[in-house]
């Protein structure tokens, strides 16, 4: 713990690294925090703490060592030699979840891409080798230190490697561009889900679509993004991506490897934040979040916020936490992703969200051509109807960047030029 923290933040911060180590499989033995004025440049930790834990693996008492901060590789390196077993950094830690979870071809090669960048500069001494190419676990503390030769043309072979994933990467964006493209076609509005990890993010596209996204009481459940359409009351489609937790400390590195799946969230018309109001740290959480969002440049996006998991807070708590998000997010919807409630009032923000750019109709629509009707609710809404002589006379809205299709249809006492076709709704 260094000046400047608190110890409740300290607090939370080992705990979510408890977490995050017990989702990457490890069992939990024991956890310390040392006071220090600085790190210790060349152990992290001071030497009277390396020489209390090197008793402890004299004793058997763990196999691995966790960090919650990163090390430097020199540090790494010498509480490997000194305590003659695995250490792991929360960025590792972090890194193996996600190498664990990672199902699609785009998620492995984010990964893989990941841990090279965080590999190469630790590419020295005795426990190096463990952490190589794909480096799962096992065989620690088996295996002998590479000579600086052997280091160097495993290096180049991590280069080359890094440059391949690279161009492939740049390929799996291409893809999604194109398929995003391709949905921009179908004129959708699009839906970004963001929040902190085991937010509910995914139990909420869930509810909401019907999906079946795994959706789990562990860290970084989901990878891979996801997208269904979501129905809105008003007929309206929109299109739902659930995508990947974020968590504090995320180093940048890491956010750059996810950049193909992050550009869902940049590309999204609209965000929808979930928040866990259950957690005692939910305010560093959309802390977090909105860095991240401010890193991908979403942050000015419409969003609506969602206070996730409110049934497990009892009435006085649930106030609690509900006024003072409120406060913060005006126009935020208390729900609960697993018992469905609030979901009315979830749409209904999600629908005037996620309206963006459009412009009022004033149509005129044969009668026989009733498929414009049901084409501006897909795509805009209908606010209005009246049945007159010559059709069905319909008030209502489009985004703009689909207005030209309805144009042929302007009511007549709407003319010269086009002139209820304008102007926002
Ligand atoms: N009690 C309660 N639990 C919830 C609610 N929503 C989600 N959960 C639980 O919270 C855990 C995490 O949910 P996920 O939907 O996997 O969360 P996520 O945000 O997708 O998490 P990652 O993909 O890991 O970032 C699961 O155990 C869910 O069952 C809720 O409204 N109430
Ligand atoms: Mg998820």
């Amino acid at each position: 713990m260094l000046p400047g923290t608190t110890p409740e933040l300290v607090r939370e911060q080992m705990a979510e690294l408890a977490d995050l180590t017990r989702t990457a499989g490890a069992d939990i033995t024991g956890s310390d925090v040392q006071r220090r004025a600085a790190v210790d440049p060349a152990h992290f930790i001071g030497m009277g703490k390396v020489e209390e834990l090197r008793e402890l693996r004299l004793e058997g008492a763990f196999d691995l060592i966790v960090c919650n901060d990163d090390l430097s590789p020199r540090q790494q390196r010498n509480l490997e030699l000194e305590l003659k077993t695995r250490v792991l950094d929360r960025t590792e830690v972090i890194l193996e979840i996600f190498a664990q979870h990672a199902r699609t071809h785009e998620g492995r090669l984010q990964v893989e891409a990941a841990r090279l960048h965080h590999l190469l500069p630790r590419l020295i001494g005795a426990y190096a080798y463990d952490r190589q190419v794909g480096g799962r676990r096992g065989g620690v503390g088996a295996r002998g230190g590479f000579g600086e030769q052997q280091i160097e043309v495993e290096r180049r072979r991590i280069r080359r490697r890094m440059r391949d994933l690279e161009r492939e990467i740049e390929q799996v964006r291409s893809q999604r561009h194109q398929q995003r493209t391709g949905r921009r076609r179908a004129e959708l509005e699009t839906a970004a889900i963001v929040g902190y990890t085991n937010a509910g993010k995914s139990t909420l596209l869930n509810a909401l679509t019907g999906a079946r996204v795994h959706a789990e009481q562990k860290l970084f459940a989901t990878l891979d993004p996801t997208t269904r359409r979501l129905d809105l009351h008003t007929g309206r489609g929109l299109l739902l991506t659930d995508t990947v937790g974020f968590i504090q400390k995320l180093p940048t590195d890491l956010v750059a490897a996810f950049r193909a799946t992050l550009e869902e969230v940049t590309e999204a018309d609209v965000i929808l934040q979930v928040l866990d109001v259950s957690s005692p740290a939910v305010e560093e959480q959309a802390e977090t979040v909105e860095e991240v969002l401010t890193d991908l440049e979403a942050v000015h996006k419409p969003r609506v916020v969602a206070l996730n998991k409110v049934d497990l807070l009892g009435p006085a708590a649930r106030r609690r936490a509900v006024g003072a998000l409120t406060a913060r997010y005006p126009g935020a919807v208390a729900i609960s992703a697993i018992n469905r409630s609030g979901f009315a009032e979830l749409l209904e923000a999600i629908d005037k969200a996620s309206r963006g750019d459009v412009v009022a109709l004033d149509l005129l629509v044969p009668y026989g051509r009733e498929g414009v009707l049901a084409e501006l609710r897909r795509i805009g809404g209908v606010e209005r109807t009246e049945y007159v002589q010559d059709g069905t006379r319909a008030w209502g809205w489009a985004p703009r960047h689909a207005v030209r299709r309805f144009e042929p249809y302007a009511a007549a006492s709407a003319r010269p030029a086009r002139a209820r076709i304008s102007g926002k709704a």
